[in-house]
């Protein structure tokens, strides 16, 4: 009774409020209390309904660092990340971000502001078509025609970009819309037939790989972050003791699955661990779960899980089959279908021996490598900082070599304190990342681990530590040059350093202090381990920056071209 007396007086209330009101309502509506953004004069009625209400913003010192600050949020608190940026320049500096969050799936509502619709098309002063740019890189977008829609589009941009598979969605909103006056009327409901993602799974389906999981002698499961989405890690985890599945991890899937549990193998793909990718290559049954399997999943499709039956769940239908031949699809959430298949599946095949030899494996071939003399090497820095943090930390990482080492000795042993840019690998990311996570998660600490040349592209959020006096850690992992390259001209180009060292650098510590931030260098693993605890324990903005090897690899490795099974740099 109640409810439906709420109902009708919500529409009955009909207010006449500017189209920048409007968005601040909506907002509100949804539970947003943080915004990234950056102003100018397109959104300038935005910034000034702001001002008025009680929504947080983060003043980034450029729009890339304000997108990649929200993906960051979004990661860690699994809600949307919301951007705010000025038309023209202030829209296409997000282009990156965005394509950065379609390809990771995160969830994320982006309001551009645009020219007037008057002079829409006539090539005004920062006018850029967004829409037309974006279209490619967002799950969908709009652009507001009629001051009235606006409060419809917002509701629908959230739900959107927060069902199904998680991904960017973006509002374009021309000044005049924003100014204008309109009856205000706040909704409720989506209605969009044409979306309805799939969650529940089909149970025939499900049956068929309930059987197969029970004619298994080699299954294994390969998580990736869609299992973080849907929060499946505990059916996962159950999945996988209850019929001894090993288990492996894509780069985003990484947490999933407790990385020190007898049945984890590590990180599989290009970078992953000799047993992992054993495993996909020998498997006779493979369970993929919320996985995109990506060229560097996978290397070379010929010799990708040839003898196995290929399972694929996926709330993205169109994942499933594209790249990898799949017998048993199933569409629907991880978490869902898993806890089906927990019902559905009571057989568990003979899959002793093959747990067995692939524990051999990982005992006989871990990862590696050699600590010489006084030189603080990499891996070695990772260890101690996840020795400093108990593997509590939320850790996010830029793109290179780093990211590699971060992924592989970090150690993850609990879902979404991993924050990195996988399928566009964005440098640049890792730093403003950081940000959003903290804000998302204050109660966490936070490291961002980054590259001595990757820092450079967004170094400017310094600023942002400065005046919230955010407790991020940013660990610099100094090894003077574009090391991914470096490691890539050295094997494959015959050492020929094209454009990749980097013998002159800023000081970064006299850096951090120019904006007011405690700073250290480092360069053994003795001074790493004690400013790195000072910085944890100081909780307030620190960076480290650590003089690593110069010419340290990542390995193993699977060259490119080549199979899963044909990996370099794996010793006993
Ligand atoms: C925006 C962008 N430009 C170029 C690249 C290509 N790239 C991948 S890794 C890498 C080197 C990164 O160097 P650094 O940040 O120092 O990290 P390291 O590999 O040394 O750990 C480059 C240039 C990229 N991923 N992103």
């Amino acid at each position: 009774m109640k409810a439906s007396w709420v109902a009708e007086e919500e529409k009955s209330k009909v207010l006449k409020m500017s189209g920048a009101d409007m968005l601040m309502e909506a907002l509100e509506r949804e539970g947003v209390d943080v915004l990234f953004g950056y102003p100018g004069g397109a959104v300038l009625p935005i910034y000034d309904a702001l001002y008025k209400r009680n929504i947080k913003h983060i003043l980034t010192r450029h729009e890339q660092g304000a997108i990649h600050a929200a993906q960051g949020f979004a990661r860690v608190t699994g809600k949307p990340g919301i951007v705010i940026a000025t038309s023209g320049p202030g829209a296409t500096n997000l282009v990156t971000g965005i394509a950065d969050a379609m390809i990771d799936s995160l969830p994320l509502v982006i309001f551009t502001g645009q020219v007037a619709t008057s002079v829409i098309g006539t090539d005004a002063f920062q006018e850029a078509d967004i829409v037309g740019i974006t279209m490619p890189i967002t799950k969908h977008n709009y652009q507001v025609r009629k001051v009235e829609e606006l409060p419809g589009i917002i509701k629908e941009a959230f739900h959107v970009a927060q069902t199904g598979r998680p991904g960017p969605v973006l509002v374009d909103i021309p000044k005049d819309i924003s100014t204008s006056i309109g009856s205000y009327k706040p909704s409720n409901e989506v209605d969009l037939p044409g979306y309805q993602p799939t969650t529940m799974p089909n149970l025939l389906q499900v049956k068929r790989l309930a059987d197969a999981i029970a004619q298994a002698k080699k299954p294994v499961i390969l998580a990736g972050a869609g299992v973080l989405f849907a929060k499946a890690e505990e059916e996962i985890l159950a999945l996988a003791e209850q019929h001894k599945i090993p288990v492996t991890n894509t780069l985003l899937g990484l947490g999933s699955f407790p990385s020190e549990h007898p049945l984890f193998l590590g990180m599989a793909g290009m970078h992953g661990t000799y047993a992992a990718n054993t495993a996909l290559h020998e498997c006779d049954l493979l369970i993929g779960i919320g996985a995109r399997f990506d060229d560097r999943l996978t290397g070379n499709l010929a010799h990708f899980a040839q003898k196995a039956t290929v399972a694929h769940i996926d709330i993205d239908p169109a994942e499933i089959g594209k790249n990898v031949e799949t017998l048993i699809p199933i569409v629907g959430c991880a978490k869902h279908t898993a806890a089906a298949l927990l019902r559905e599946s009571t057989t568990s095949g003979d899959t002793e021996e093959w747990v067995c030899q692939l524990a051999e494996l990982k005992n006989s071939y871990p990862l590696w490598y050699k600590n010489e003399g006084d030189v603080l090497k990499p891996q070695r820095l990772l260890e101690i900082i996840h020795e400093e943090t108990k593997g509590e930390a939320i850790v996010t990482t830029d793109v290179g070599q780093h990211q590699m080492w971060t992924a592989q000795y970090y150690g993850f042993s609990k879902p979404n304190r991993w924050v990195t840019s996988g399928g566009l690998g964005t440098m640049g990311f890792g730093f403003p990342a950081a940000i959003g996570a903290k804000i998302g998660k204050p109660e966490l600490p936070v490291v961002a681990v980054t590259g001595d040349a990757g820092f450079q592209m967004t170094l400017q959020e310094l600023s942002v530590l400065q005046e919230m006096k955010l407790p991020v850690i940013i660990v610099i992992v100094n090894n003077q040059s574009l090391g991914m390259v470096r490691q890539w001209q050295e094997i494959f180009y015959e050492e020929r350093y094209s454009e990749s060292l980097l013998p002159v650098q800023p000081d970064f510590v006299k850096l951090a202090a120019a904006y007011g931030i405690e700073a250290a260098s480092v360069t053994t693993e003795e001074e790493a381990r004690a400013k790195f605890a000072e910085a944890l324990d100081s909780k307030a903005p620190f960076l480290l920056d650590c003089r690593v090897a110069s010419d340290e690899n990542v390995y193993p490795m699977i060259a490119p071209g080549k199979g899963i099974h044909q990996m370099i740099g794996v010793k006993p």
